[in-house]
């Protein structure tokens, strides 16, 4: 089993076109700049090969070989991001940046945002807009793109400590470009442990009204044992 050292190092199959062998990883060499415990590939800029988002950050994919200095940094410093996902909010074709912050001392830190992904093909580093914070102010560990109501889009699953999970609806750009998402469901908090929930599990069945029919979410109250 590879295994991820400090900072972290990407093992790849030194031969991408064969079959995999078991055991066989080698590390690339690469180590970046900053540190961060929440990763997700994605290809930014639509170039075939996969980026990599490490909290607020991206490294592009130069050439086989990644950035190890960032090369896009979200504006908003202050956010301690503790959950990213790539989904493309806007249905253009390229992938947008979901992100979870969460701050024990400042509420104003602790909510959900989107990163518009703007990157031209070719570009040397990826444009990436702020288009949408979420109003609540939730300790948001976990963060999730599916389109739930099956209209082609893609709505925003939050996974919140010490709160309520929520599922915002993704209701299209309005004319300056800004994404239009709207809370339509909050997790019912049936008792103290509900704080520790860390996500929402769905049965998977095409919604075809909304809301949908009882039961269709459930609140997780396994994942940390609460
Ligand atoms: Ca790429
Ligand atoms: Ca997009
Ligand atoms: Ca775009
Ligand atoms: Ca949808």
């Amino acid at each position: 089993m590879a295994t991820l050292t400090w900072p972290l190092v990407i093992a790849i199959s030194p031969a991408a076109s064969t079959a995999i062998t078991a055991g066989v990883l080698t590390d690339t060499g690469w180590r970046p700049s900053n540190s961060g415990d929440k990763i997700a590939w994605g290809d930014v800029d639509n170039d075939g090969d996969l980026d990599l988002a490490m909290q607020g950050k991206i490294f592009l994919n130069k050439n086989n070989a990644l950035s190890t200095a960032p090369d896009w940094t979200a504006p908003l410093t202050d956010d301690p991001t503790a959950s990213i996902a790539w989904g493309d909010a806007d249905n253009d074709g390229d992938l947008d940046l979901a992100v979870g912050n969460y701050s024990e001392s400042d509420p104003r830190y602790r909510t959900a945002r989107i990163y518009r992904n703007d990157t031209p093909p070719g570009a040397l580093t990826p444009t990436m807009t702020l288009a949408w914070s979420a109003d609540e102010f939730d300790r948001t560990v976990g963060i999730a793109w599916g389109d739930v109501d099956n209209d082609g889009d893609l709505d925003l699953a939050t996974g919140i400590s010490f709160g309520p999970n929520r599922l915002y609806r993704n209701e299209g750009t309005d004319s300056s470009g800004n994404l239009r998402f709207r809370l339509i469901w909050t997790a019912k908090k049936r008792d103290a442990h509900q704080k520790c929930s860390l996500g929402l599990t769905m049965t998977g069945t095409a919604i075809s009204t909304w809301p949908p029919a009882t039961g269709v979410f459930q609140p997780i109250r396994s994942v940390n044992r609460c």
